[in-house]
């Protein structure tokens, strides 16, 4: 009697066992889904925008620029321009803040004694523009334009006979 009870407590110890197995298979969390997601590019420019500030001959005008600072120094001056006579304009970074004078640092126009990188500001007829220009790191740097002592005009005229500024956008930091 003895041996046939001790048998059988084995076997059911054994069967307990084993009935255990399955079960702590089933506590495995299951494998983790991967989404794949697209990385943003590690260095991508964040561009900045700084609203325009009209002049006396345009005050009703309105706009912004977008500034961005490109991973090779350059930097791309995106201007969207609404209240401005139709025609082209010239227009060209000063070395001093919105609102004060100071000498032109970087041409913007492609024609006349002021010639440099890019091409004028051209309005339609319905008084709005869109201009974009990449200025190189030589012609003006990123730790300059940081220094906040430089804004973008736009001129009432054309490079040959500029008139006044009518619109200007502050270079920020
Ligand atoms: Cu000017």
């Amino acid at each position: 009697m003895r041996t046939a009870f001790t048998r059988t407590a084995s076997i059911v110890l054994a069967l307990a066992f084993v009935a255990c197995a399955p079960g702590d298979e089933a506590e495995t969390p299951p494998a983790e889904e991967t989404t794949p997601e697209m990385a943003p590019p590690a260095m991508a420019p964040v561009p900045r925008t700084v609203m325009i500030v009209p002049g006396a001959d345009a005050p009703t005008a309105t706009g912004e620029m977008r500034i961005t600072e490109n991973t090779d120094g350059s930097t791309e001056l995106n201007l969207v321009v609404n209240g401005l006579t139709a025609g082209d304009h010239a227009w060209h970074i000063h070395s001093a803040p919105c609102g004060t004078d100071g000498p032109i640092a970087v041409p913007i126009t492609s024609a006349g004694d002021q010639a440099g990188i890019g091409n004028p500001v051209t309005v339609g007829e319905d008084g709005s523009a869109n201009a974009t220009v990449t200025i190189p790191a030589d012609r003006l740097s990123q730790d300059q334009i940081r220094t906040g002592q430089f804004s973008v005009h736009v001129h009432a005229g054309t490079v040959e006979e500029m008139g006044a500024s009518v619109v200007c956008a502050p270079i920020t930091p």
